[in-house]
C-alpha cells in the first residue's frame, strides 16, 4: 500500500499532507477492531456479527419498550462516507423516530452552521476553495491552515507569491500560518469580537462600506452602525490590547481590496460567543459587498474530511436536506419519501447534547460511531464519568481499545477510509467519491451496512434494501431533491468524471453551483442577509490569583484529533510523541520553569502534565497545549460551556488554570 496524489484532482493537484501520506500506516495497526466483541465486567468476548447485530436489536427494543423512541440517542462523527451518515439518519428518524442524533460536528461547526442560517437563512458556506486564487485580500480568522489546511495553505501561499494577494491574520498566537500576514493583529484571547467591531466601526468611518449593496442586499444596517459606534479602534485597544492604528490599517486593507475573502475556523467557532463571531465576520464581508463574487466572499472551513455530509443528510442538526425538525410540511415531506408514518419523524425542539442527557437520566442507550468523546468532550472527567455510567452503550471504532470503547458494553467493527466505497463532502461542498482500495481487516464493516442490519432486526428491513453504497445514494438523490443540498444531478459515475461536484446539483445546474449566492438572491424571508453586530463578553470562567492563565487548547500539524490513528504511524509520533505547552519566556522565569521541563496545568475542574515550551509566540498570560493526547488531555481542564445559540462548546479560551511547577 501507498499513498500519492492526483496532480489533475482540482482540490490538492497533487499536493499532500503528511497525514494523507502516511495514514494508511494506521489501517494495518495492531488494534485494529475484527470482530464484534462484549465485555463482562473487565472481560472483552468476541461474538458473532448475528450475536451482536440481535443484541443491539433487543436492547434498542427494550429501552423503547420502557420509555419510548427518544431513550436512544447517537453520538456520531464527521469522519464516515456521506452514505453512513444517511442510513444512520434513517435508522433514527425513520425506522426508531427518535430525534436524539448528534455528533462531533456540535464540537467542531455548529456555531458555523448557526451563523449561516442567521445570516443567509439556511446553513452552507457562500464561497469555495478557489477563492483564495481569485481574491486580492485572505483574512484568515482563528485559524492555522499551514498546519491543519496544509493544502489550502500551499494554494494560498502560491497566490501571494504569484498574485500579490494580501494577508490579515487575526491570531492572539504567532503560528505557522503568520508567515503570510502583510499584518497580523494579535488580540488577547477571546477578545476579538471588539475588535471586529472596531474594523466594522473604521469601514464606516471611512467610507469604506458598500452603501448600495447594504441597501439592496442586506437588512439591520442602521442596528448594526449603532452597536459598533462605541467600539472605535482606541476603545478596542483598551479591550483586546491590539494598537489601534493596527487595527485602522488592517481594517484599511480589507475594505480597500476589491475582492476580499474571509476564511476562519475553530478560532472563531469554539468560543462562548461563537455564533455571535460568525455572524460578525459574515457581517463585515457583506458591508463591504464582498458577497456572492469570485474571490469577494466568506468560507467557515470544515474540519473533518466528511463534516458537511454529516450535516446534509440529517446525521448532525437537522433532518436530512436540511429540513426543519420544528416544520410539519419537512416533516411529512421525509415520511412520505421514506413511506413512514408521518408521526414516526420526531421533532426536536433545541440541539441534542449527548453526554448531558445521558448524565440527565434522559437517554438508555448511547451508541457512539466513530468518535472518542473521553478525550474530546469538554470536561472529561464528567465525560469519562457519564459514558462509564451509561446503562448500554454501544461503540462503533475502527480501533479498540481507545479512551471511550473501554466503556462500551458492545463495540462493532467499523470499515473506514480506504476500506469502503463513498463519498466526502469538503469544505466547498465540493462531493468526492473515494473507492475502496483494501479489504477491512477481519470482519469489519461499513457503517451503512451494520445500521441497515439492525434496522432489519427492528422489523424495518423494508427501509434498507441496499446492496452497496451507490444504491444508497440512489435514493438519497431524490431525498435531497429541491433542497438546499440538492445532489440529484449527480451520479458516482459524473463525481468522478468531474472530480468532484459541488452542490446544488440538479436540472438547473447540471454542472453543480461554483459559488452559492451568486445572483445575491439570498434563501431568507426577503432574500436578503441579516446584519448583526454584538457587544464584547468576558468569557464566564475568570482568572485570578488562583488560575491565572487562560487556556488556548488546540492541534499540532503531525497529529489528528485524538491520535487513534497518528498515534501509531511512527512518521507523524516521532515529530510530536508527547504533550507540550507553549508559554512566554516572562511567565516562565516568573514561575522558575526552564524549557523542557514537565509542568502541570491545574483548573477548577482537572489537571494533567505537559512538557514546557518557551516561546515568545505567546501572550503572557496565555497558554497552548494539543487537546490529542489522551491521558493528558487539554480537556482535563476545559469547561463544559457553550454557545447560547449553536450549543458549540468553548474549547479556547474558556477555562482559567495554573502552572504548577512539579
Ligand atoms: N493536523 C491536524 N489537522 C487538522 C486536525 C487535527 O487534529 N490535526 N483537525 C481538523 C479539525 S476537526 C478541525 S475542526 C480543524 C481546526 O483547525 P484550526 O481551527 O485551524 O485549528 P486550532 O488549532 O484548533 O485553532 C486555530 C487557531 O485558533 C486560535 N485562537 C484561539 N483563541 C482565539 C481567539 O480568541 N481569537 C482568535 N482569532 N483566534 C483564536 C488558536 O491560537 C489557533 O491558532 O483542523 C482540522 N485539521
Ligand atoms: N480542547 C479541545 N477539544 C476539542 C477540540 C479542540 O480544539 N480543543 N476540537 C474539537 C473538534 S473540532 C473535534 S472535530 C473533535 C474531534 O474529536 P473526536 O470525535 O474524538 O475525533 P477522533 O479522535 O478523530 O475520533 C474519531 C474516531 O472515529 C474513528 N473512525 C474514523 N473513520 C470512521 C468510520 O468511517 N466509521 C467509524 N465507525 N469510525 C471511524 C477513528 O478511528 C477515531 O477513533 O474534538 C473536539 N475537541
Ligand atoms: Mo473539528
Amino acid at each position: 500500500m501507498a499513498v500519492r496524489g492526483n496532480p489533475d484532482y482540482p482540490v490538492n493537484r497533487g499536493y499532500l499532507c503528511v497525514k494523507g501520506i502516511y495514514q494508511f500506516r494506521a489501517l494495518e495497526a495492531r488494534d485494529r477492531l475484527r470482530a464484534p466483541m462484549i465485555r463482562k465486567g473487565e472481560i472483552w468476548k468476541r461474538v458473532s456479527w448475528d450475536q451482536a447485530l440481535d443484541l443491539v436489536a433487543s436492547k434498542i427494543k427494550e429501552a423503547v419498550a420502557a420509555g419510548g423512541p427518544h431513550v436512544v440517542g447517537f453520538y456520531g462523527t464527521g469522519q464516515a462516507i456521506l452514505e453512513d451518515y444517511y442510513c444512520l439518519a434513517k435508522l433514527a428518524f425513520g425506522a426508531i423516530g427518535t430525534a436524539n442524533l448528534d455528533g462531533n460536528i456540535r464540537l467542531c461547526m455548529s456555531s458555523a452552521a448557526e451563523g449561516h442560517k442567521l445570516t443567509y437563512g439556511s446553513d452552507g458556506p457562500p464561497g469555495n476553495l478557489d477563492d483564495v486564487e481569485e481574491t486580492g485580500c485572505i483574512l484568515l480568522f482563528g485559524c492555522n491552515p499551514a498546519n491543519m489546511h496544509p493544502i489550502l495553505f500551499y494554494r494560498m501561499r502560491r497566490a501571494k507569491l504569484i498574485c500579490g494577494t494580501k494577508v490579515i491574520v487575526i491570531d492572539p498566537r504567532i503560528t505557522p500560518s503568520s508567515i503570510l500576514a502583510d499584518i497580523q493583529l494579535r488580540p488577547r484571547i477571546c477578545t476579538d469580537l471588539a475588535l471586529l467591531n472596531a474594523m466594522a466601526n473604521v469601514l464606516i468611518r471611512d467610507g469604506l462600506v458598500d452603501h448600495d449593496f447594504i441597501r439592496r442586499h442586506t437588512n439591520g444596517f442602521d442596528e448594526f452602525r449603532e452597536t459598533v459606534r462605541p467600539y472605535t479602534p482606541e476603545a478596542a485597544q483598551e479591550i483586546c490590547g491590539v494598537p489601534a492604528r493596527e487595527i485602522e490599517r488592517a481594517a484599511r486593507i480589507y475594505g480597500e481590496a476589491r475582492r476580499a475573502f474571509s476564511l476562519w475556523m475553530s478560532g472563531a467557532n469554539q468560543r462562548h460567543t461563537g455564533t455571535a463571531l460568525n455572524r460578525m465576520l459574515h457581517s463585515l464581508a457583506l458591508i463591504t459587498g464582498n458577497a456572492g463574487r469570485a474571490g469577494a466572499n466568506t468560507l467557515s472551513l470544515a474540519g473533518q474530511c466528511s463534516s458537511m455530509s454529516g450535516k446534509e443528510t440529517g446525521a448532525y442538526g437537522n433532518l436530512p436536506g436540511y429540513r426543519d425538525f420544528q416544520r410539519p410540511e419537512d416533516r411529512e415531506e421525509l415520511a412520505k419519501l421514506w413511506g413512514v408514518p408521518p408521526e414516526r419523524i420526531p421533532r426536536r425542539e433545541r440541539p441534542f447534547q449527548a453526554l448531558e442527557q445521558v448524565a440527565s437520566g434522559q437517554i438508555k442507550l448511547l451508541w457512539v460511531i466513530g468518535s472518542n468523546p473521553a478525550v474530546s468532550y469538554p470536561d472529561a472527567n464528567f465525560a469519562r464519568q457519564v459514558l462509564g455510567a451509561a446503562p448500554f452503550l454501544i461503540v462503533s471504532e475502527a480501533f479498540h481499545p481507545t479512551e471511550t470503547s473501554r466503556y462500551a458494553h458492545l463495540v462493532l467493527p467499523a470499515a473506514i477510509w480506504g476500506e469502503k466505497t463513498g463519498l466526502f463532502t469538503n469544505s466547498e461542498r465540493r462531493v468526492n467519491l473515494c473507492r475502496q482500495a483494501v479489504s477491512p481487516p477481519g470482519e469489519a464493516r461499513p457503517d451503512w451496512w451494520i445500521f441497515g442490519q439492525v434496522a432489519a432486526r427492528l422489523g424495518h428491513g423494508a427501509l434498507f434494501p441496499f446492496r452497496d453504497s451507490e444504491a444508497i445514494f440512489e435514493e438519497w438523490k431524490q431525498v435531497s431533491r429541491r433542497t438546499p443540498v440538492d445532489m440529484s444531478g449527480m451520479s458516482y459515475e459524473k463525481i468522478e468524471s468531474r472530480q468532484g461536484i459541488r452542490w446544488p446539483c440538479n436540472r438547473i445546474h447540471p454542472e453543480g453551483t461554483e459559488r452559492l449566492y451568486s445572483d445575491l438572491n439570498f434563501p431568507s424571508r426577503d432574500g436578503r442577509a441579516e446584519l448583526a453586530a454584538f457587544e464584547h463578553e468576558e468569557p464566564e470562567e475568570k482568572t485570578g490569583p488562583e488560575y491565572p492563565f487562560r487556556l488556548n487548547p488546540g492541534r499540532v500539524l503531525q497529529q489528528w484529533m485524538t491520535r487513534t490513528r497518528s498515534a501509531k504511524i511512527a512518521e507523524l509520533e516521532a515529530e510530536v510523541p508527547r504533550p507540550f505547552v507553549d508559554l512566554n519566556p516572562s511567565d516562565a522565569s516568573r514561575l522558575r520553569i526552564k524549557d523542557g521541563e514537565q509542568v502541570r496545568l491545574v483548573s477548577r475542574r482537572g489537571q494533567a502534565l505537559f512538557w514546557a515550551h518557551l516561546t515568545d509566540r505567546m501572550h503572557p498570560g496565555e497558554l497552548f497545549v494539543p487537546f490529542h493526547f489522551g491521558e493528558q488531555t487539554a480537556n482535563f481542564l476545559t469547561p463544559n460551556i457553550v454557545d447560547p445559540i449553536s450549543k458549540q462548546p468553548a474549547f479556547k479560551g474558556s477555562a482559567a488554570v495554573r502552572v504548577e511547577k512539579l
